[in-house]
């Protein structure tokens, strides 16, 4: 076994990847990941004693959000990237001690921060790996201890989305790392890992609350707004991932060039934002879900910009007019710095752009908390006079495996009395099929960016409290796909709210045993996806 990582729906077998990650992350990238998780826990178990000494340090929060970040599938393939992180955890470390009055090193420490380069760090990895973790715990509470982990991942993304725009909570912070002190205590026992998974869960809906804030308060709220999807005639740059900051500043240096910029994957929702699509050359969306890049982006004739995940391993027809920023790397891919676009837009000048326009086709994005807000009402007045019979959030991550057409006919089978909610890439499976109104409301609703399951959320709280009664009683029914850290932290925060009945697919995540689905069933009732008929009657039935 070259490396082991189980972390996301792609694990080889169902189980998890042992000679190289099915994402093309290679042993060494595996081993790297794993030391700067380490790194963080280190990090974090000094935060929190001088979080409870009422100290802290700017540097060491963001650190921790980075490194997590920084090891969600499909978005850190660069061993040089990574080895630097690890060159600045070791200062961030040394300073998250001083923090304290007590000079004691946290348990287990190790000292890789004395490795000069890639070989000797990689050989500070078996002790703190994965493959020893479920030695050592077994594989329930290791599994357990994962879950935390993981859903700890896409907070940390949400959150650090957030501090880029300006937006931070030192609360949150002090909440990772008591969070990930806790996982690194390595728990055996399965009430109190649960315990912590369902605080991440928590923690989670506070990141995503702080991001909607952001967004909103940055951009304005999302406005149900027509998005082109075909092209233009002209130069072109295609941004995919989930940084609106990179957007907006990647708009803003392309005014007046003739570039026009289309979104890709997660970034679709950026055309909802008044602040956003106010620039007349943020001309639409271009191309699906992140799956489908490696055949979009050679079809693309401009240049491409990565700000989040989902990367993959980019082909040579397009190496030279791919690029990356934030935290996403792939060794000899261009790295953006400061959001200094110029290489990009000289990309995107010197390739051939589109020769004509494409035939004009339109999908609806933008209905945000706030859009749904003001839908509130007359969807309560249709509810009650039983022109809606149901609502279904049909929502999550997409990804290449087969199985998420279930998705696709799930959406297409829904009765044409009943509404769908949708958010994240996993919409793409069906966003552009017709899907007409019902009481003169959209039948397809898009909230946005799997960050604004936060919107969701919100709405199905205000129609319980409406209704007077929980969000369980609501005729609502999640069925989600999951892929990544994000959606593992988005279906702990629903768990944390108490959420019932959510069907979950396309297949289960290996880091979750028998007897820890058994758990979540009883307690949750929560259900594998089955075929979309089967389930569609027991939920109408
Ligand atoms: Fe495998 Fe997913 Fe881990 Fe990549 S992130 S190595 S595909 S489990
Ligand atoms: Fe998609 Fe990667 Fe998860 Fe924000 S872009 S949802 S998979």
């Amino acid at each position: 076994m070259n490396m082991l990582c189980y972390q996301c729906e792609q694990a080889a077998r169902g189980t998890g990847c042992t000679t190289q990650g099915v994402c093309g992350k290679e042993p060494i990238i595996s081993d790297l990941q794993e030391l700067v998780v380490h790194a963080a826990k280190e990090i974090a178990q000094y935060a929190h004693r001088a979080a409870q000494e009422g100290r802290r340090d700017p540097q060491v929060d963001t650190f921790v959000l980075e490194a997590l970040f920084a090891t969600v599938t499909n978005v850190n393939f660069d061993p040089e990237r990574l080895r630097e992180l690890l060159h600045r955890a070791a200062e961030v470390k040394a300073t998250a001690r001083s923090l304290s009055d007590s000079g004691e090193a946290a348990p287990d420490e190790l000292h890789w921060e004395e490795a000069s380069d890639v070989d000797s760090l990689r050989s500070y990895v078996p002790p703190v790996s994965l493959a020893r973790r479920i030695e050592d715990l077994g594989a329930e509470a290791a599994g357990l201890g994962e879950l935390a982990l993981y859903g700890l991942k896409g907070a940390a993304a949400y959150a650090d989305h957030a501090r880029i725009l300006g937006y931070e909570d030192p609360e949150l912070y002090d909440g990772f790392h008591r969070l990930l002190t806790a996982i690194a205590q390595g728990s055996t026992q399965r009430d109190e890992l649960l315990s912590t998974a369902l605080e991440v869960g928590e923690l989670n809906l506070r990141a995503m609350e702080i991001l909607d804030q952001a967004h909103t308060e940055t951009y304005g709220h999302p406005e149900p707004a027509d998005v082109r999807i075909t092209p233009r005639k002209g130069k072109a740059i295609l941004v995919s991932g989930h940084d609106m900051k990179d957007l907006h500043a990647l708009l803003e240096q392309t005014k007046g060039t003739g570039i026009n910029v289309y979104t890709h994957g997660e970034m679709l929702p950026a055309h909802g934002y008044p602040e956003l699509r106010k620039y007349e050359h943020l001309a639409g969306n271009y191309g699906g879900a992140w799956q489908e890049q490696r055949r979009e982006f050679a079809d693309f004739p401009g240049a491409i910009l990565m700000t989040t995940n989902c990367l993959q391993k980019p082909q040579d027809t397009y190496k030279h007019r791919i690029f990356t920023s934030g935290l996403v790397a792939w060794p000899g891919v261009d790295h953006i710095n400061d959001r200094d676009f110029a290489p990009l837009i000289s990309a995107a000048l010197e390739a051939p752009g589109f020769d004509e326009d494409g035939p004009a086709q339109h999908i609806t994005v933008g209905f945000g908390r706030d859009a749904l807000h003001k839908a509130a009402g007359p969807l309560l007045e249709a509810v009650g006079q039983g022109k809606i019979r149901h609502l279904f959030l049909i929502g999550g991550c997409d990804g290449a495996k087969p199985g998420r057409n279930y998705y696709t006919d799930l959406a297409l089978a829904v009765p044409e009395d009943c509404l769908i909610l949708t958010l994240a890439c996993g919409k793409y499976r069906f966003n552009k099929l017709q899907f007409g109104t019902v009481a003169r409301i959209p039948r397809l609703l898009d909230v946005g960016q799997c960050n604004d399951a936060y919107a969701a959320i919100r709405t199905a709280m205000a129609l319980a409290d409406a209704l007077d009664c929980e969000v369980n009683d609501l005729p609502l029914s999640l069925v989600l796909s999951w892929f990544e850290q994000k959606a593992v932290g988005i279906l702990l925060t629903l768990l944390h709210l108490g959420l019932r009945n959510i069907r979950l697919g396309p297949s289960l995540p290996a880091f979750v045993t028998p007897g820890v689905l058994q758990v979540l069933q009883d307690t949750y009732n929560i259900k594998p996806i089955r075929d979309p008929q089967s389930d569609l009657n027991e939920i109408l039935g």
